[in-house]
């Protein structure tokens, strides 16, 4: 499970209704500046997950590749700051020196998901990754990082509702993980359904 794996945790409903009221408009007001879109793999596959980001640089993907950058691939636009509760949160929970400069905002409906990955692209992967979760419950995957001989451990599910936020860090930093599926109409805060997942990185 999850709890085993060391640097993995979970402040399950950490946000009540009114602070997931209040992160939720302000994350509106900046999707309406760097409006959600739907990037592409490498290879040329859309996601199903819908992005946008906010901060000093975003991640996007496209034919050249993964990468961070300044501005959004659509717009041309800088992304807009990084809303305040997010930075209190980043400060109170990681205890991190520096701030993140980056937070994806990844949008599921109906049948998206994100296949197993690890997150790879920051600059230093040894600052902690925060994710907050808003709308319907997802069920998250999630297992160790490969071994020196590229074997890969078990996974495990964890659910993450609305108003939960994790941190990764340390050897979980690494970890391989996912989101399999939503529970739809598990939540009434988007008002068109769906789950908003806000990760904070240090990534520049
Ligand atoms: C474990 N997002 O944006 S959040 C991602 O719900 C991503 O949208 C998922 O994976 C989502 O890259 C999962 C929880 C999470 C975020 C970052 C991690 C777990 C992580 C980084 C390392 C290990
Ligand atoms: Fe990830």
């Amino acid at each position: 499970t999850p709890t085993a794996l060391p640097g993995f945790r979970l402040w399950p409903g950490l946000l009540d209704a009114a602070a997931q009221g209040e992160l939720l408009a302000q994350v509106q007001a900046g999707l309406d500046a760097a409006p959600l879109y739907r990037p592409t793999t490498p290879g040329g596959r859309p996601f199903s997950v819908r992005m946008s980001n906010f901060g000093a640089v975003g991640w996007v993907s496209d034919r050249a590749g993964y990468r961070y950058q300044p501005t959004h691939p659509m717009t041309g636009a800088p992304w807009p700051a990084i809303p305040a509760p997010l930075l209190s949160l980043w400060d109170a929970l990681t205890g991190w020196p520096s701030p993140p400069d980056a937070c994806l905002v990844n949008l599921y409906q109906g049948e998206a998901k994100m296949g197993l990955h690890q997150d790879k692209d920051e600059r230093d992967l040894t600052a902690p990754v925060l994710s907050v979760s808003l709308g319907d419950t997802a069920v998250f995957r999630i297992g160790p990082a490969p071994d020196e001989t590229g074997k890969s451990g078990a996974t495990s599910t964890v659910r993450l509702a609305s108003g939960d936020v994790c941190a990764l860090t340390g050897p979980a930093r690494l970890a391989r993980h996912g989101i399999d599926r939503l529970l739809a109409g598990s939540s009434r805060l988007l008002p068109d359904g769906g789950r908003i997942n806000l990760t904070l990185r240090v990534a520049g």
